[in-house]
């Protein structure tokens, strides 16, 4: 059975959102966040410290976006992912990667240095940037979706909506949805009210209360 390590709300989410589009059964390990300072005993487990890291038979994975086309690919009935022979897999494995690598790392940068950072440590200025910079890579996203799309790609729901649903997600958490441009905005409500997305809360939710914590992010 699969194994998913996973912090409340941290980008480990686009997994557990993927196992519950997917419906598939799975153990839930949820730890505080950070997990390097508050379950020590994790970094055995996975020694970068990082979450999600999923465990399923001898496969390891350490990477969210990477994780939801393993999956999605592992079960070509959903439709999750394109396959390599059809139109438009180049693009979707493109968004697969541009929704951590490209729009989930400045969002980062923007927690760590309005929350996650001691004040003193806290930059204002690099949030600003950072802000700015998501705002102007978000572009391409927007453009497809006033295309009048209802997906990003392949006509259909995929582990590009996950991987750049997630970030939008995060966009949220570090308090700048009113920065998004209304397509955005209406895409990702869109998303939230998927039931897979909803299953995916309530398990994360329940694995919060289990653990007796709420998570810092
Ligand atoms: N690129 C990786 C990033 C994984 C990552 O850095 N996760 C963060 C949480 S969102 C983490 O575990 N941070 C804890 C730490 O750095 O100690 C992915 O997409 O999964």
């Amino acid at each position: 059975v699969i194994t998913l390590y996973h912090c409340a709300r941290a980008r480990s989410f686009r997994v557990l959102w993927m196992l519950e589009e997917l419906r598939l059964p799975y153990e839930l390990r949820m730890l505080p966040f950070p997990p390097r300072v508050f379950a020590k005993e994790y970094l055995q487990v996975n020694p970068l410290g990082t979450i999600p890291l999923l465990l399923d038979g001898d496969v390891r994975m350490t990477e969210s976006s990477a994780i939801g086309h393993y999956l999605a690919g592992r079960h070509p009935d959903s439709g999750m992912a394109l396959a390599p022979d059809e139109p438009g897999y180049a693009d979707y494995l493109n968004l697969v990667s541009f929704g951590e690598a490209t729009l989930t790392f400045p969002l980062a940068i923007m927690m760590r240095y309005t929350r996650v950072e001691p004040e003193p440590r806290r930059l204002p200025q690099a949030v600003e940037d950072y802000r700015r910079f998501f705002l102007g890579r978000l572009r391409a996203v927007d453009q497809r979706l006033q295309a009048g799309n209802e997906h990003l790609c392949g006509g259909r729901f995929t582990a590009a909506d996950v991987s750049v649903g997630y970030a939008l997600l995060f966009a949220e958490v570090v308090g700048i949805r009113g920065d998004l441009p209304p397509a955005v905005q209406a895409y990702l409500d869109r998303l939230k009210a998927r039931e897979g997305f909803l299953r995916a809360v309530a398990a994360e939710r329940s694995g919060e209360a289990a653990l007796g914590i709420a998570g810092l992010l």
